[in-house]
Order: C-alpha cells, then sequence, then structure tokens
C-alpha cells in the first residue's frame, strides 16, 4: 500500500520542481523520499501517515521553542483578528526595531524583510552603496541563502546536491566575489592586499552551520575585523541561524566583536517569513528613502510576523531560554560522545549550546574541505536508522541540528539510545 507520504511526493513532482519548495528537503542525497507533516507540538512531530518523531530540524532553526509554542499561536491568532497585512507603518515594527537593537548592540537601526536571503541580499548592496565599491569575499561553505553573488561555494542544499556554485549566475557576478577558506587568515589579508580599495564587504556566518557545523579558530574572526577596518570594507555578520540562538545577543556576543551589518531571519519570525539587517546607522542610513541604495517590501514587517517574532524572543527572555538549552545541549552532548565511543567509528562530534553535528569524518573539521571529508553513505545509512526509530535529524550532512526548549531530558536520553542503535547498524 503507498503511504500518504508518497502518494503526495509523486503528486508534488509533477507540479513542483523536484517535488519540493527548497531542494535539500528532497532526501537526495539521503536516498528515499520525504515524509509530508501533519502537525508539529513541542519537540514532537506527526507525518500525514501518523508516525511520530522526536525533531531536531526545528524548521531549521525558528522552532526554538518547539512546534506551535502556545505564546507565540496567541500573538498569531489575536493580531490575525486586527487584519492580516496593511503596507502601513505599524507599532509592532518600532517594537521589534527596538528590541533587535536593544539585545544585539552592533545594531543601530534595522530593516525588516521576509527571509534571510532578503537580508544578507540587502545587506551586499547596501555594503557596495556605501563603499563605492562592487567585489566582496565570501568563505567556502558558508551559506548566506540564494541571491546570485553569495551563490559561489556556498553550504546547505547546493552543498548537498553537489552544486556549490549555481547556474544561472552571470559570470560577470561571480567574478567579483572571492571565495576564501573559513579560518584562513593568512588567505584572507591576501586577498585584500591584491585587491586594494575593491573589496565593499566581507560576509561570513561567524559560526558556520550550512555545511554542518564548525567553529572558529581563536585568532580568525578578530583578523577578519581587523582587515575590514583597516581596508575599509564592511563587515557582515549573517546571525540568520546563530542571531538569538547561540546567544541571546548572537555569536557576535559570545566572540566580543562588532561587525558593520548583521543579517537576521529565522527565530525573529517565530515561525512566520522573516528577515531583517541592521547595523551602524551611518552606514544604514543610505537606506531609501534617506539615501541612495533601494530596497523594499509589500509584506515587510507585516504585524503577524512582528507578533509572532517579539512573542518567541520575549518567551525566550522570560524562561532564561540559553541556560536552558545549554542544559539541553550538555546532556546531549554526553549522550552523544557516550554512543559514538560505542560505535567506535570515526565521528566527529560538534555543539554550542543548541546546535549540533556528527560529521561522519576524523577531526579536526575547521572548514568545507575538512567537512566534505565525511562519508556520505555512511550519514545516510545513520540518518535513516534514526529515522525509522522516530528521530528526525536533518536529510544532509551539511546542516546543522537543533534543540528546542520543548525538549525534555527523557527526549534527548530517547534520541541517545536511537542514536547508539543506529550507530551500531552501519
Ligand atoms: N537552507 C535551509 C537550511 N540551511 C533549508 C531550508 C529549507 O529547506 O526549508
Amino acid at each position: 500500500m503507498t503511504s500518504r507520504s508518497s502518494g503526495l511526493f509523486h503528486a508534488a513532482q509533477k507540479r513542483i520542481p523536484g517535488g519540493v519548495n527548497s531542494p535539500v528537503r528532497a532526501f537526495r542525497n539521503v536516498e528515499g523520499e520525504p515524509f509530508f507533516i501533519a502537525r508539529g507540538q513541542g519537540a514532537r512531530i506527526w507525518d500525514v501517515d501518523g508516525n511520530e518523531y522526536v525533531d531536531y530540524v526545528g524548521s531549521w532553526g525558528p522552532a526554538i521553542l518547539g512546534h506551535s509554542p502556545k505564546v507565540v499561536v496567541e500573538a498569531v491568532h489575536d493580531t490575525a483578528t486586527r487584519g492580516l497585512s496593511f503596507g502601513i507603518p505599524n507599532p509592532l515594527e518600532v517594537e521589534m526595531a527596538e528590541l533587535i537593537c536593544d539585545w544585539m548592540p552592533s545594531i543601530e537601526k534595522v530593516r525588516m524583510v521576509n527571509s534571510g536571503t532578503e537580508a544578507t541580499m540587502s545587506c551586499i548592496r547596501l555594503a557596495r552603496g556605501f563603499t563605492g565599491r562592487d567585489k566582496i569575499i565570501k568563505f567556502d561553505g558558508c551559506y548566506h541563502g540564494h541571491a546570485d553573488p553569495l551563490l559561489v561555494k556556498t553550504g546547505s542544499g547546493a552543498l548537498t546536491h553537489c552544486q556549490p556554485s549555481s547556474a544561472g549566475v552571470p559570470r560577470a557576478f561571480g567574478d567579483l566575489t572571492i571565495s576564501l577558506p573559513f579560518n584562513n587568515a593568512e588567505l584572507l589579508r591576501k586577498a585584500f592586499h591584491e585587491n586594494k580599495n575593491a573589496i565593499a564587504a566581507v560576509i561570513l556566518e561567524p559560526i558556520p552551520a550550512n555545511a554542518g557545523l564548525y567553529f572558529p579558530e581563536k585568532k580568525f574572526l578578530p583578523v577578519v575585523r581587523e582587515e575590514c577596518t583597516n581596508n575599509g570594507a564592511v563587515l557582515i555578520f549573517d546571525e540568520v541561524i546563530t542571531g538569538f540562538r547561540a546567544a541571546r545577543g548572537g555569536a557576535q556576543q559570545i566572540y566580543g566583536l562588532k561587525p558593520d551589518l548583521t543579517a537576521l531571519g529565522k527565530i525573529i519570525g517565530g515561525g512566520l517569513p522573516v528577515g531583517a539587517f541592521g547595523g551602524r546607522a551611518e552606514i544604514m542610513d543610505q537606506l531609501s528613502p534617506d539615501g541612495p541604495v533601494y530596497q523594499a517590501g509589500t509584506l515587510s514587517g507585516n504585524p503577524i510576523a512582528m507578533a509572532a517574532g517579539l512573542a518567541q524572543l520575549r518567551e525566550l527572555e522570560r524562561i532564561d531560554a540559553w541556560k536552558l538549552l545549554e542544559e539541553l545541549g550538555a546532556q546531549f552532548d554526553k549522550i552523544a560522545r557516550e554512543a559514538i565511543e560505542h560505535a567506535k567509528l570515526e565521528i566527529t562530534f560538534h555543539r554550542l549550546g543548541s546546535m549540533f553535528c556528527l560529521f561522519f569524518a576524523p577531526g579536526p573539521i575547521v572548514d568545507l574541505a575538512s567537512a566534505q571529508r565525511s562519508d556520505l553513505k555512511m550519514f545516510a545509512r545513520f540518518f535513516h536508522g534514526c529515522l525509522k526509530r522516530g528521530v528526525n535529524f536533518a536529510p544532509s550532512q551539511f546542516e546543522t541540528g537543533f534543540i528546542s526548549t520543548a525538549h525534555t531530558p527523557e527526549d534527548i536520553k530517547r534520541t541517545g539510545a536511537v542514536v547508539r542503535e543506529a550507530l551500531a547498524d552501519l
């Protein structure tokens, strides 16, 4: 008998390219077919065939309070009864802007958009407008959404499907993007030296989370900051994943650095489609209508999205979520490492707070090249071993797992047992 998920996937493939609205969901590199979701509550999700899973995808980041958190659902409901969208300024936009600037002090002014892609894309245009320069530097494996200048040696779904640089990006655009290995300060210095007064911006995920999860070495981010300052380039932190998750003030709080611009998304929308970008007032004031850099959006600052995001952020603060997430993360860490040790396999486990990744490769993993040493076939078998036992991890080696405040110590204990069994089967 065909499962309902399978039936839906076949119907979807006739009308949606690849059957999905975002490529990494297609399960291509883990083989098999994606399941279709019916509902989620807390740390659990149920597919349309009634199977239950403990979920560590968390909508790829936004669901930091778990699925359908009461405070967010009520805020959405309450706001929706007064209107869905106006395209007229609303008070919630001001509240959101004030909250973001308060929690991330490098942001003096902020503008709301509808996705992380819009946020990073707007940062690049703004940096070019501000500096009057064209070239940008990014890092291999860092994924910043799917805007043209950033689809060069990128991560996430593009990397999963072995096309880290996209067709359809005009060569002239690609030529303006320099992609360097992450954690390589020497090559960054060299790139600045060879492109004197030509670099508008350096963009990076301060904690890369789209080619698995790895970390900046101690001196790397300070060198990036210094080089940008010395060369008059705009430093852009893509904190679409880490913003308000890695810490209340994001990765920039952890590393004690101030970027010039920051791109945000995911968590600030509470599960609705939202992005934001902000930073130094002097740069942000270049935006239209004050300045010459154009950027706009019918649904930007949408009241329901603002209400959802504000409810989620305030709840994080109310429950001191970062402390709880660290506790849950530490428990996950211990259980995962024990399971890995028991399996006697070459697996590298990385975790920071509520973010984690198991690389099926020996360490150290510090950049895209080392992440790509992973055994993707083994990852695929592990993924399915967990899924069939009721634990949902992202269907790609090159993504990050997310723990939410709704995961209980029992969920994590059960996950540990599942990971141990799945590894034993490999
Ligand atoms: N780019 C997202 C993961 N880093 C995937 C989004 C999705 O497929 O929903």
